[in-house]
């Protein structure tokens, strides 16, 4: 009978998240400063330990890409940034993952690798190639090396 009504998620299909709604978002800075961009080496997971990032993390329900990229390379990095600009594309990682990428500016502080990662570097556009970039990351990589060649 009456046991749902139409607030019943498992009766109105259009109460449901929709498929949208369910794909996470990992942002990731591409940190700019003086003509060269941040990288990050993971020290975790396992699998992914020892390979080069632009620094981030997943999105939480209810933030902006950009209240995120701030929020997660305040955690990790110890600095204050501003997001910038997107960069286009998105990237898929796992089932229900994708990866998108913004520029960012350093506002304050110093980055230094408190939490999930083991090492930080400073690349020119002449050294993006040097380190070892996860695979998702590196169409955004190559699209800041064109960036950084042409000021
Ligand atoms: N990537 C990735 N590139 C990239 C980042 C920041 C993340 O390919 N620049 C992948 C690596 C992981 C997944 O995205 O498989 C989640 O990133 P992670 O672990 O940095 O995000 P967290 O810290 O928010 O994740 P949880 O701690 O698991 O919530």
């Amino acid at each position: 009978g009456a046991a749902r009504t139409a607030a019943d998620p498992a009766a109105d299909p259009a109460a449901r998240p929709s498929e949208a709604s369910r794909i996470r978002t990992v942002v990731a800075g591409a940190v700019i400063d003086g003509g060269r961009l941040l990288a990050a080496r993971r020290s975790a997971p396992a699998h992914l330990a020892g390979r080069w990032e632009l620094p981030g993390g997943k999105v939480e329900p209810g933030e902006s890409d950009g209240q995120a990229l701030v929020r997660e390379l305040r955690e990790e990095l110890g600095v204050e940034t501003e997001a910038v600009e997107r960069i286009p594309g998105a990237w898929p990682l796992a089932p229900g993952l994708v990866l998108h990428v913004w520029t960012a500016r350093l506002l304050a502080g110093e980055p230094a690798p408190l939490e999930d990662h083991d090492e930080l570097r400073w690349l020119t556009a002449d050294r993006l190639g040097e380190v070892d970039w996860l695979e998702p990351d590196r169409p955004a990589v190559a699209e800041i090396a064109r960036r950084l060649a042409r000021p």
